[in-house]
């Protein structure tokens, strides 16, 4: 059984970003992410200054706003416009969710889908579906360099995953067909998820329920990647894999925290560095 360590391979990933940052740099280009939080949500202002300090660390600008919570759409939109028209703007990120006020498709929508570094504007999901050049969400792309970079072999393999967000669920499946691996998405009106998830070589588990997948779920030596981010009885932060009942079934499995997290934060930025390379063109 190996533990997927995301921690040090995001890290891995920070620094090949910031080498190339440095020589953007040298060449007079400097990369810069303009990060947008609205309102005072704890999880999301946590999310925000780790993509900040991330920024930070690997030599990208970032461009911070922190808008109050009645912030109205005309204004957020009016902001994303002149984002948009800023040449020394590459990436435009707001965090989400938004405040209930303001409508998250009609501000998707407004981000340019070349600084659209979250891979969410309908053009990149659709370029991405036909396997165009885009920008991939970072969460399933993080996934999919983790697997990839301990070897997981996704090829002919059957790979299940539970949970059909835009966000993670449904790109997930993507990519992982673009591996060439078969693939099953479950979700809350699957009729036996069980049986479902005891055929899964490779497991996606995004569901939000804290601890939900038991051994009873995982196939002997399936890989498994936990998505979740919840909290457990005493608010611990935990993953939707009960991790130390399913770990000796694995042969590999990511743990929550320092698995699949830090890993879209690494690919939000290197979408912000290959963001800032199209300058040159
Ligand atoms: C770690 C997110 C749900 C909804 C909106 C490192 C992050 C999380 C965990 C992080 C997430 C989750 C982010 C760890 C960004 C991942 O050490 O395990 C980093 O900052 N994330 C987000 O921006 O929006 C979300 C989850």
């Amino acid at each position: 059984m190996t533990i997927i360590d995301g921690k040090k391979t995001s890290q891995d990933i920070k620094d090949e970003v910031r080498d190339e940052v440095a020589k953007l740099k040298k060449g007079g280009v400097e990369p810069m992410l303009a990060v947008i939080l609205v309102g005072e949500n704890p999880a999301s202002q946590v999310y925000v200054r780790n993509k900040k300090r991330a920024c930070e660390y690997t030599g990208i600008r970032s461009l911070s706003y922190e808008l109050p919570e009645n912030t109205t759409e005309e204004e957020l939109l009016k902001l994303i416009d002149e984002l948009n028209n800023r040449s020394d703007c590459d990436g435009i990120l707001v965090q989400l969710p938004l405040p209930k006020h303001i409508d998250e498709k009609k501000i998707t929508n407004a981000i340019s889908p070349k600084k659209d570094v979250d891979g969410f504007h309908p053009v990149n999901v659709g370029n991405m579906l036909i396997g165009d050049e885009c920008f991939l969400p970072c969460t399933p792309h993080g996934i999919i360099e983790l697997l990839h970079r301990y070897g997981v072999v996704l090829d002919g393999k059957k790979a299940v995953v539970v949970g059909r967000s835009n966000i993670v669920g449904k790109p997930m499946a993507m990519l992982l067909l673009r591996e060439n691996a078969t693939v099953t998405i479950c979700h809350s009106h699957t009729s036996d998820l069980k049986k479902e998830c005891t055929e899964a070589d490779i497991l996606i588990a995004a569901i939000g329920k804290p601890k939900f997948f038991t051994p009873e779920y995982i196939k002997n030596g399936a890989a498994v990647i936990d998505v979740g981010m919840d909290r457990d009885e005493n608010g611990k932060l935990c993953g939707d894999v009960d991790f130390e009942a399913v770990k000796d079934k694995c042969s590999f499995i990511t743990p929550v925290p320092g698995g699949v997290g830090p890993m879209t934060i690494a690919m939000l930025m290197q979408n912000t560095l290959i963001s800032s390379s199209h300058r040159m063109r």
